[in-house]
This record gives C-alpha cells, structure tokens and sequence, in this order.
C-alpha cells in the first residue's frame, strides 16, 4: 500500500497535487457572507447565474495546460468531480439560490503531515464544494493506510454568525480603503461574528511546525482556536495585515523557502510578534514586486495581489504567472529557477496558481524552522 499523502510545508519538493477546474462556476446570488457587485460586468448587487462561457473555457485552457506542466515535471496531478454549482441548495436553517465552483482547492483542503482537513468555509454558497473532493479523499482513504481524513464541525451558517449582512456590505462600500481598516481591520471585526468556528484553508500558512493562520473575513477567532486544538502538535500563530477586507493568506505572506518569507509591499503585518518571532530565527522577510495590473480583470473579487500567489514546485524553482514579469525578475534575482505559466484567464474564477491548487504529497516530514518561539503568541 502506498503512501499518497504527506505534506507539511509549502516548499519541499511536490509529488502530487490537486488542480481545480472552472467548470460551471457561478457569480454566487447574495448571501450574509458576501454580495458580489460587479454593475459594469452585467452582474450589479443581487444578480447572479454562470460566469460567461468563453471565460470559462479559457481558464479550464490554462488550467489543463498548467496541469500539464506540472506533469512534465514529475508531479502527479489529480482534479476534483465538475458539479452542477447553479443548483439552489437548503439545510435546515436556510436556502440558497446558487453555489460557487471547484476552481480554488485551496480554500477547501488543508493539507498537514498525513492529514487533509475539509475546512468549514463561511459562505453559504460554499457548504457543499468539499463534494467534489470526496472521490479524491475515498481513493486516497483506500490506498494510503496513514492518511488522516479530518472534516471540520460543519458550520450552521445562520444569521447569528454573520454581522448584519447586506447590511454590513452596504456600510463597508461606503467606506474609504483607510476609513474601513480603521473601523472593521483594527477592530478585528469583519461580517463573521465568533458564534462558531469558521475558516478557509488558504487563510493557513504552514511552515513545518508552525502555522500561521490568518484573522481575516472569512477566518474568525474561534476558527484559528479549533485548529489550535486540532493541531496539539504544531504551534498556532494568528498573522493579521492592513488591509481592509483580508482574504486568505496567500496573496499576503507566503513562505518560499526555510529562511525566506515573501510579504505584501501594501499588506503591512499588524502582530509585531510574528515579525519578531521571523527575525529572532533570522529569517528574511522580503516585499513582494509591484503587480503587472492595476485593477482585477473583469468579474474578478480578487485583488491584483494575485501576483505573488505562486506555486513552489521545491525550494529552487517557482511557477509564476507568466504576465508578472517583475515578481519573476525578483524570484529570479532571489535564486529562483522560475517557470511562467499563463494563468490570467484563472483569476476571476477565484485565485491564483496557489489558490488552484491543493498539495496531496510534498517530500519530508514536520521540521521545527522557528526553534526560538516568543512565549503567548
Ligand atoms: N484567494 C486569494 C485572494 C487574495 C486576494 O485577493 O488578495
């Protein structure tokens, strides 16, 4: 019997991954969590239905096509079930009118040592998107005897865990980027109030035997508190920036090798112990370069920062997007054999090279890169 799963940190070598797909992805009708507002794109406040099918079919291009590169060197590639996302859904407490998609595994899958953790998610839209996994997860249950299959505590998702909904987003448009980090960043209070655990696994950063989880808006206190109990063995650090509405980890502070860190230029950290805690182990933080674009591409709820959500194939080469011809050149200059990969069209289907991807195998095992710890955080 084989070991297929193993994976504790984001830059030893990769043997097998899973690559999302575009397929049916949906502009999600409103919800507490979130209202996608894009007027000048044919989907204003409160319109939803299928991302555009030529859209779709030139993000599942590149992604077949980064898939294939991946496979070209040596990575096994593995893809979730394409399901029917504009299905309206229904538990107990509520409906919904559509779901989301498949694109972003990472979001979904948590990956830690033997162990992929299904995470709760905050959306409503995205309560069921652990579904396309589950024939992965079954195949890799049956074939690997030492493979962990964990499920978060499926959240309720009522009223009571978001704050105000609409009318939180109505409040947060009205703000200025300074006006809504002062108000809702500094405060730590976003739309997830703490009536149960929620997180993204891509608000997780693993870095061997710490992990940096972050408090954003779709990660709330009580979320990184059950993955501190959940992970007895790994050391739980909370990362937080300056940014007005933080979603997931990887577009903000990512590992790129043991002693290297790559951080937002605009992002700045708001812990001042995760810097320190960095610099006592003397490891080197860098400002990511300056994106290729100035704004997302049409339909896209991701920022430009998309161009440091990257994918370390091992500690010496990095596929990039091929347009960030900057963040390449400092890759590049920082000792990166670096591999472009087209993946613009990907973006407004929900992240970067990252976000679509979700590790199965990567060589070694759980190594301790921050032996100095600050004690309490
Ligand atoms: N899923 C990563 C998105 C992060 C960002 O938009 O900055």
């Amino acid at each position: 019997m084989a070991k297929i799963v193993n994976s504790w940190n984001e830059w030893s070598r990769l043997r097998r991954v899973i690559v999302g797909r575009a397929d049916g992805t949906m502009i999600q009708a409103p919800e507490p969590a979130i209202v996608r507002d894009f007027p000048d794109d044919g989907f204003p406040a409160g319109a939803y239905g299928p991302m555009p099918q030529d859209m779709v079919d030139a993000a599942n291009e590149q992604m077949d096509n980064f898939a294939a590169i991946l496979e070209s060197h040596g990575v096994v590639v593995d893809r979730p079930e394409a399901m029917d996302w504009s299905k309206a859904i229904e538990t107990p407490d509520w409906t919904m009118d559509s779901q989301f998609g498949v694109m972003p595994p990472r979001d979904v899958l948590l990956t830690v040592g033997s162990e992929i953790l299904e995470a709760t998610m905050s959306q409503r839209a995205r309560w069921f998107e652990y579904l396309a996994y589950r024939p992965l997860l079954q195949e890799y249950f049956r074939e690997d005897p030492d493979f962990r299959w964990e499920s978060a505590p499926k959240p309720r998702l009522t009223d009571a865990s978001y704050h105000g909904g609409p009318e939180f987003w109505h409040e947060f448009e009205s703000l200025d980027e300074e006006e809504a980090i002062e108000r809702f960043t500094m405060n730590r209070r976003w739309n997830l109030t703490e009536e149960e655990p929620l997180f993204d696994a891509a608000d997780v950063g693993r870095f061997g035997k710490d992990l940096f989880v972050y408090h954003s808006s779709v990660t709330n206190a009580a979320g990184i508190d059950w993955l501190t109990r959940h992970f007895p063995d790994h050391r739980v650090h909370v990362a937080r920036f300056r940014e007005s509405h933080p979603v997931h980890l990887d577009a903000t502070f990512v590992p790129l090798r043991p002693g290297l860190a790559l951080s937002n230029r605009k992002r700045v950290p708001l812990e001042e112990d995760m810097v320190t805690l960095f610099e006592i182990n003397d490891w080197e933080i860098v400002p990511c370069a300056e994106p290729a674009l100035e704004e997302p591409p049409p339909l896209c709820y991701c920022s430009v920062w998309l161009s440091m959500n990257t994918l370390l194939l091992d500690e010496k080469t990095i596929f990039v997007e091929e347009q960030e011809k900057a963040q390449q050149q400092q890759l590049y200059d920082l000792g990166f054999e670096v591999i472009p990969v087209p993946f613009w069209a990907v973006g407004p289907f929900g992240g970067g090279l990252h976000c679509a991807t979700a590790d199965v195998y990567r060589d070694g095992d759980m190594e301790d890169y921050f032996p100095k710890q600050i004690p309490g955080y």
